[in-house]
């Protein structure tokens, strides 16, 4: 061969590796609006998380104790902190919240700031100390640990002025020096109103945005334990889902906006929207009774696995938190029926998604980033790979091909949100008699966000069809998964 050809047919061949090189890595896709933090994607991945409400409200069958009970009233007679994080654990909490102080102003720990605590109770001759005792027994099992301090307190003299603001951040450093870390912190929303107030038993009223000063409540947190995420006040870093029923709207943006006026507008906190200057993701609070404290007469009206189960599907199925309130009783338990409840629920909560069926299948796109990117990225429960479009495309289509007919009730999407939140919609349709038929289903299938799960009457095909809208930037799909979730006994 005479040498310039030769030396034309290298040039060619290194050309062609590196174009094949070159789409082996094609680039990482840009993201188009705000993305979460470390903190925020590891407290993404906890997905369900207790809350405890507990103190002297127990004690007199109310929720919101007006803060003039004595410090005796406190006695729970058995109280067992393990017991707690046991039955938490068994049900497949990542994580508690415990009330460390509810609006009655009394303080569930040995503080230097009221006497109204702990130490002026019988519990332990006054020598108890519950947020030490939950946050031991949380180390000791494994348990993320988390503190709710009401702002708004009912006993306190000073509340109202200036004296009870330097308060409150002393009770946050006392805590934070004593029981930090903590994943999440709670700034309860509800401020101001009547209350006992050292005996004046009057009405006050404060303005929440300014009164506390939460931009320093939250660095005194930050300071012991950085990575705390901070629920309600003016700087938090995940946002309330506008109601307490456990509702999270199927449309569910992690988006929306730092403004004080829009942090409590209930129905936009319901679903987010796509245009927010913030990754805020949703958390839905919501109470296995009726009430947050414990009622003895509310015994027969603790929800049933089932009823647990549509809140999961409606929570975490719909891209937010599910933070599952346990009432303890004044024993210091929490009561067999609840934690039979939620045990059984949690088992059928991995049953019912644990057999993936697209494990069997392949997968095609009809637009695809690079060898990197490919489709089958989706079949893989690694936290850093996804299948990601080409820049520009709107529609994104997936088709799954399984060797035999298969039957299916429940898809799980999950976007890969390290690069934000993409899809506004999607559709799932299923091949039967050379057509493609949409899956009969109640929910409505727009926004995916961190999780997203779609339950169906159930059909058998050997091919599954999805399809993406997306807003705006790249397509990013973490995980796919398929399951028979109510199988026929
Ligand atoms: C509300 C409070 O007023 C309730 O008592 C309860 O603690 C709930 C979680 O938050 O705002």
């Amino acid at each position: 061969m005479p040498r310039n050809n030769c030396a034309l047919m290298i040039r060619n061949i290194a050309s062609i590796a590196l174009l094949i090189a070159m789409a082996a890595c094609a680039k990482t896709p840009t993201p188009v609006g705000p993305v979460p933090s470390q903190q925020q994607l590891a407290w993404h991945r906890m997905e369900t998380y207790a809350f405890i409400h507990f103190g002297l409200n127990t004690f007199n069958d109310m929720e919101w104790g007006y803060g003039d009970t004595p410090a005796s009233t406190f006695n729970p007679t058995n109280l067992d902190c393990e017991q707690w994080v046991k039955t938490l654990k068994a049900c497949g909490m990542k994580g508690v919240i415990l009330t460390a102080k509810h609006h009655d102003g009394f303080c569930l720990w040995p503080t230097e700031t009221t006497d109204y605590c702990v130490k002026n109770s019988p519990y332990k001759n006054g020598q108890g100390d519950v947020v030490g005792e939950l946050c031991e027994a949380c180390r000791k099992h494994g348990l993320k640990f988390g503190l709710y301090l009401s702002p708004w307190d009912r006993h306190q003299s000073e509340y109202g002025r200036e004296g009870y603001v330097a308060i409150y951040h002393q009770q946050i450093e006392e805590l934070a020096e004593r029981y930090a870390p903590f994943f999440e912190f709670w700034f309860d929303g509800a401020n101001g109103g009547d209350g006992w107030y050292g005996g004046a038993l009057e009405k006050r009223s404060i303005v929440a945005e300014t009164y506390y000063d939460y931009a320093r409540a939250r660095d005194i947190i930050w300071k012991y334990s950085p990575d705390a995420m901070i629920f309600g006040g003016t700087v938090p870093t995940l946002r309330w889902i506008g109601n307490e029923e456990g509702k999270a709207d199927a449309t569910q943006w992690c988006l929306y906006s730092n403004d004080f006026q829009l942090l409590n507008d209930t129905k936009l906190l319901s679903t987010g929207f796509p245009d927010g200057e913030a990754w805020l993701p949703a958390e839905v609070d919501v109470s296995i009774r009726p009430g947050w404290f414990y009622h003895e007469r509310e015994d027969s009206l603790v929800k049933t696995p089932s009823e647990l189960m549509d809140l999961y599907c409606h929570s975490v199925g719909r891209n937010a938190n599910l933070l599952l309130n346990f009432s303890v009783n004044k024993e210091g338990r929490i009561p067999s029926m609840d934690s039979a409840n939620a045990v059984t629920w949690h088992k059928q909560l991995q049953s019912a998604f644990s057999d993936d069926l697209l494990q069997g299948s392949t997968v095609s796109a009809n637009s695809t980033r690079g060898k990197r990117f490919g489709a089958a990225n989706v079949l893989v429960d690694t936290p850093d790979q996804y299948w990601a479009t080409e820049d520009g495309i709107t529609k994104a289509e997936l088709v799954f091909t399984f060797p035999k007919p298969t039957s299916m009730d429940a898809i799980v999407l999950q976007e890969y949100i390290p690069l934000g939140q993409q899809v506004k919609s999607f559709s799932i349709s299923y091949m039967a008699n050379g057509q493609w038929l949409s899956v009969d289903t109640d929910e409505t299938m727009t926004t995916i966000g961190y999780k997203r799960i779609i339950r169906f009457q159930t059909i058998t095909s050997d091919q599954l069809r999805l399809r993406f809208n997306v807003e705006k930037g790249t397509l990013c799909l973490g995980r796919v998964s398929a399951f028979l979730s109510r199988r026929q006994s």
